[in-house]
């Protein structure tokens, strides 16, 4: 039998122009409201919304389809106090001796600290870890191409389905982030921490800074 079959693309759809532009349009005005969020409610989000975006999450390309990624959903309050408390230790250091002053002058303007109350109070924290290599069945290693690109891919996905969905994230990447590896038990060999998505409904009063994305012209050219 044939080891690599082949089968006909079926669910791609093309649309008449006009149609292209308007769906392109739309897309480009559903996700440019979208915003990093640092208050949250602790609200809880249903599971199944957070589960579906997850499988858009996994429909993303990856090196040799080998779908490098694995997810941690952490709703657990006393697991969610560890992983802030870990984090706050490093973000502590981070703020006050690691941090080079240049680097504090650019986060200057999203008013960040060492304080991250949101990873106890948001009703979820996906954890997600890039796999160097995976394992077969039996036990043996699969190389896996391209981890990291990939699951960037898969975490802006998700993130874009999130924000599709109605709920507010924020992508949290305290450093170094191994801590991820023991308290959610991950193997340390094969998985890194990728980031720290924190997932919830803003809080009534959040607030957000004055901040703004560079213009097209600035980060694109047509040659
Ligand atoms: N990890 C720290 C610092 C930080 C770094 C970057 I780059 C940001 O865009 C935001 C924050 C923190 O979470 O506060």
């Amino acid at each position: 039998m044939d080891k690599n079959p082949f089968v006909p693309l079926r669910d791609y759809r093309e649309y008449p122009e006009a149609e292209m532009m308007q769906r392109a349009r739309q897309f480009h005005l559903e996700l440019k409201r979208r915003r990093t969020v640092r208050h949250f409610s602790s609200r809880p989000v249903p599971r199944a919304v957070i589960e579906s975006c997850l499988r858009t999450a996994t429909t993303a390309p990856s090196g040799a389809n080998l779908q490098p990624w694995h997810f941690v959903v952490v709703s657990d309050p006393e697991t969610k106090h560890r992983i802030r408390l870990a984090a706050e230790e490093e973000e502590r250091h981070f703020y006050q001796h690691r941090a080079p002053q240049e680097w504090l002058d650019a986060l200057a303007p999203l008013g960040t600290d060492e304080h991250k109350p949101f990873l106890d109070r948001a009703p979820y924290l996906i954890a997600i870890f890039a796999q160097k290599h995976g394992r077969l069945a039996d036990g043996r290693r699969v190389k896996h191409y391209y981890p990291l690109e990939s699951v960037g891919l898969a975490t802006g996905m998700l993130i874009a389905a999130l924000h599709v969905a109605g709920l507010a994230t924020l992508t949290h990447t305290p450093s170094p982030m191994k801590f991820l590896n023991e308290l959610l038990g991950r193997p340390k060999s094969s998985e890194r921490p990728f980031l720290l998505l924190v997932v919830g409904y803003p809080a009534r009063n959040a607030t957000v800074p004055a901040i703004g994305r560079k213009p097209l012209d600035d980060v694109v050219t047509y040659v």
